[in-house]
């Protein structure tokens, strides 16, 4: 008996898809057109599990797409600039190129066995030449329309890896991969005016309707729209105002002191001449100024001596302090305090012993002081009555539209609207990266190159034995002619930020070759990306900056209107995760260990017991990494995949067991046997039917019960796989695909009992499936299977002489008839006396009906095969054969 042999049947399906180019998207008007990307890897060398979870997910959606006759575009490329291949060039020699350009292609060895429908014509690496300069002509035409600009910026230097870290990069308060402790440093930056779109990407965001809610509300909260009162604080000393943003103008009775951040134009000013507040100043920058340090170290303050007057009260005045908690990137950097209302400012307060006033009085006549903090929610109904004037008003909402109304008509505040969206800093003093294509000129200042100079090429010759940005190291490359005036110029040398790569690669997999950045025809055709699957890491940051762009690239005519929301559909994927085995040494240090170092609990090694941890995300430092690249090559893809999509919803994590594995392989193997089984029953029916033709022997026609049953069953898992796929209850369907295989199996058994019993064959018709059912059914399981188990159903549907591939053949379509759960049971008279049963669904028509009538093997011997006089047939009751 031969046995599944997945790594031949896999091979053999892979060449022929290629060879009948079966994934080379074209346009095509005819058929609707079906996008579908999975987030594109970084070419870190080595496929992981998680990998291989996302791109099986996007397959199956990609390859479900064409079996429903859309015309898909699948593609794969390459997120390939970046940092570790310049730490890989520090550490080991060689050339991040090299380096990136080997890993590609060893990751594209890794993932091609694993079967996937992708369009490899479209391959791009975003460090290839031909991709990163049409970034740099987008750059261009993005600077031209006013999209970027150039600004002073604070920015966090990390003095290790010698190079600006965004926010998100630095983690309490260290460089996220080189751990040191970050800087404070002023330079010239480029910036994305993602600001100027906050409305708009915050709206739009409504309309994303098959996006995770929780990714919504991520970028919702990231774009952070507060809507509050810009008040005018007049200086006491008649040198102008204090512009502060307020969110709670209810709380302006119990102002205890306007505070300014350390980087607001007044403290500078003020620091210019007392060498104290700027040595003040100097404190704060050292702790750091990111919004997470700031939120967590200790209040520190300084009290310039200024005085405001409260705009409630004109005898009132508020002393002016520079407090270190104030960011100046947000509102006007510059706040009151309300001690009684705000932990913060309370903190603040009690340390420098300002008043804490209660801006709420809970009854009339109460003092409004008070000396604990009490934030009220917003909702909370509160008796709001106005220390100066006795109006109230019965919660916090009210009191702060009276504050604004009362601020706007006597002219000292106005509503205003901020956005916690900060322009997007995209200049990077790294080497491995897109340059940006901009000169600096002596005489002209920064002029833009010429597009006809892009690409502006990495030069190759750089080193990497120093710290600091080897392009403004090199000696040549940085020299060039202004472009406006020919004078001798310097390149800039900082590129951009690697998030710009994958903001718009999706854009360019519409048309990968072209000499511009898109090509209008093609996105028009393609975009947007109907299903985009990926990691929920990426629901703020990378998702944002694509909307950004997608915009971005409308606005300077490189995509259609309809591109501005460019991923129509998202999923986020859950994680492979596996247990974690660990060990303690005597002293209780931990060691971990790798799952092929441990069985049934001990160290294969020395026998030792290890402590088996909850499974966790795969990960290096636990060492609970499972290499998918063995496993594709003793198994087959087909469990692989089968199994990363089997055990638990897509949204969530799934556990690797080796047990589970297994399990998944003997299936395969099952469903590989059965099919075979079922071909060698149908050739030798073949062969009997030629014999019985010879001897012209009319067959009657056959629909058993057992037949019905298994065209019911069949349906039925038509439907449930089809709806578990459209909702990506790939686990659904799965289960759905197990039942199937167990119907058909039992099925089988049935009839090859019934076979051994041979001499009693004819009179157990009814009671076995006939072959051709089974066949049917066997071949609709492997269509339903295709998306998940690829290669195994081509090689079952070939078997069973299916034409052409089965993933061209159309996708089955379940028939009502067959659906309905419950079946009456009809019973067959002959001349009056009941002789059999069928069993059909309500409302099957009358001559359907007559027809099973005849098919049962009772009526067929008592007509001996001659035609009855009369069929009475009364629909879902009962029907009558006169003979
Ligand atoms: C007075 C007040 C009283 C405030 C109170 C809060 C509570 P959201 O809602 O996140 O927009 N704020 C304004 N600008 C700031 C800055 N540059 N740095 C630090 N804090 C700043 O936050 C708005 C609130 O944050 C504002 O409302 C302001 O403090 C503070 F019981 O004004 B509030
Ligand atoms: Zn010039």
């Amino acid at each position: 008996m031969p046995r599944y042999d997945a790594p031949r049947i896999e091979r053999k399906w892979q060449d022929a898809w290629e060879t009948a180019q079966l994934f080379h998207a074209k346009r095509d008007k005819n058929r609707p057109k079906y996008y579908v990307l999975e987030m594109f890897p970084y070419p870190s060398g080595r496929l992981h599990m998680g990998h291989l979870r996302n791109y099986a997910m996007g397959d199956v959606i990609a390859r479900y797409k064409m079996a429903t006759g859309h015309n898909v575009l699948h593609p794969m490329g390459w997120d390939a600039f970046g940092l570790p291949a310049e730490n890989a060039a520090m550490q080991n020699g060689g050339h991040p190129k090299q380096w990136t350009y080997r890993n590609i292609a060893d990751m594209r060895a890794q993932m091609k066995p694993m079967g996937l429908s992708i369009d490899w014509t479209r391959e791009f690496a975003t460090c290839d030449p031909e991709y990163y300069g049409q970034q740099q002509r987008l750059f261009l035409d993005m600077l031209r329309a006013g999209l970027v600009y150039r600004k002073n910026a604070v920015v966090n230097w990390d003095p290790v890896e010698h190079t600006v870290l965004a926010n998100e990069q630095v983690e309490q308060g260290r460089g996220w991969r080189s751990g040191a402790l970050v800087e404070q440093r002023e330079l010239t930056q480029w910036f994305f005016k993602i600001s100027d779109m906050a409305e708009e990407l915050l709206g739009a965001l409504e309309g994303l309707e098959a996006w995770p809610t929780k990714v919504r509300l991520m970028q919702k909260n990231w774009i952070g729209r507060s809507e509050g009162l810009q008040i005018d604080f007049a200086r006491s000393d008649g040198g102008g105002v204090i512009e502060v943003f307020t969110t709670r103008a209810d709380t302006l009775n119990g102002a205890s002191f306007v505070g300014i951040s350390p980087e607001h134009p007044l403290a500078r000013e003020l620091a210019a001449a007392h060498p104290d507040i700027a040595a003040f100043i100097a404190q704060c920058r050292a702790q750091g100024r990111r919004e997470e340090t700031i939120n967590t170290a200790e209040k520190l303050g300084y009290d310039t001596g200024l005085r405001v007057r409260h705009p409630l009260k004109d005898d009132w005045e508020l002393p002016v302090w520079i407090a270190n908690f104030i960011l100046m990137d947000y509102g006007s950097g510059a706040i009151f305090a309300c001690p009684a209302h705000d932990q913060r400012d309370l903190d603040f307060c009690r340390k420098y012993g300002l008043p804490v006033i209660d801006a709420f009085l809970a009854q009339e006549g109460a003092q409004p002081v008070s000396d604990t903090a009490f934030v009220p929610p917003r909702a909370q109904v509160v008796h709001w009555i106005d220390h100066f004037t006795g109006l109230r008003t019965a919660s916090a909402h009210d009191a702060i539209q009276a504050t604004h109304d009362r601020a706007t008509a006597q002219g000292w505040g106005r509503r205003i609207t901020h956005y916690r969206l900060r322009d997007w800093g995209i200049s990077r003093q790294r080497y491995w990266g897109c340059p940006i294509p901009v000169v600096h000129c002596p005489r002209c200042g920064v002029v833009p190159e010429k597009v006809e100079n892009l690409p502006i090429l990495l030069p190759e010759d750089v080193r990497f034995d120093r710290p600091g940005n080897p392009l403004a190291q090199h000696p040549s490359w940085q020299h060039c002619p202004c472009p406006a005036c020919s004078a001798p110029a310097r390149r800039e040398t900082d590129t951009m930020d690697t998030f710009v790569d994958s903001s718009w690669y999706f854009a360019r997999f519409t048309a990968p070759q072209a000499k511009t950045p898109t090509d209008l025809a093609d996105a028009h055709y393609w975009m947007n990306v109907d299903q985009y699957v990926g990691g929920i890491e990426h629901a703020i940051l990378h998702l944002l900056y694509s909307r950004f762009f997608a915009r971005a690239m409308h606005a300077t005519g490189h995509l259609p209107a309809k591109c501005h929301e460019p991923f129509a559909a998202l999923f986020t994927q859950g994680m492979v995760t596996h247990e974690v085995y660990m060990t303690r040494d005597p002293q209780g240090r931990k060691t971990y260990h790798r799952p092929d170092d441990v069985a049934g609990g001990r160290l294969k090694a020395s026998g030792g017991a290890v402590e088996c941890l909850p499974s966790a995300k795969m990960s290096k430092s636990k060492k609970n990494v499972i290499d998918p690249v063995p496993i594709i090559q003793t198994y087959g893809a087909d469990t692989a995949r089968w199994f990363v999509l089997s055990d638990s919803p897509p949204e969530r994590d799934v556990e690797w067991t080796t047990a589970g594995v297994e399990a998944a392989h003997k299936y395969l193997g099952r469903v590989w046997r059965l099919a075979a089984d079922i071909q060698a029953d149908r050739q030798e029916e073949a062969q009997e039917t030629s014999k019985a033709q010879q001897k012209a022997q009319p067959q009657a026609p056959q629909t058993s019960q057992a037949d019905a049953d298994l065209l019911r069953q069949m349906n039925q898992a038509i439907r449930d796989v089809t709806r578990g796929l459209e909702s990506f209850s790939f686990n659904n369907a799965i289960a759905q695909l197990y039942a199937l295989t167990n119907a058909i199996a039992k099925s089988h058994a049935t009839s090859q009992a019934a076979l051994k019993a041979s001499s009693k064959a004819s009179s157990k018709a009814s009671s076995k499936a006939t072959v051709a059912t089974r066949c049917k059914a066997i071949r609709i399981l492997a269509q339903l299977m295709s998306p998940i188990t690829p290669h195994l159903a081509e090689e079952i549907w070939q078997m069973l002489g299916g034409a052409g591939f089965v993933l061209q053949a159309p996708w089955p379509v379940a028939e009502e008839q067959w659906l309905q759960q419950t079946l009456l049971t009809l019973p067959i008279q002959i001349n009056g006396k009941r002789r059999a049963e069928i069993r059909i669904p309500p409302g099957t028509p009358r001559e359907d009906i007559a027809q099973r009538a005849l098919a049962e093997a009772a009526v067929a011997r008592a007509l001996n095969g001659g035609q009855p006089r009369k069929i009475i047939v009364v629909p879902d009751r009962i029907v009558n054969v006169v003979v």
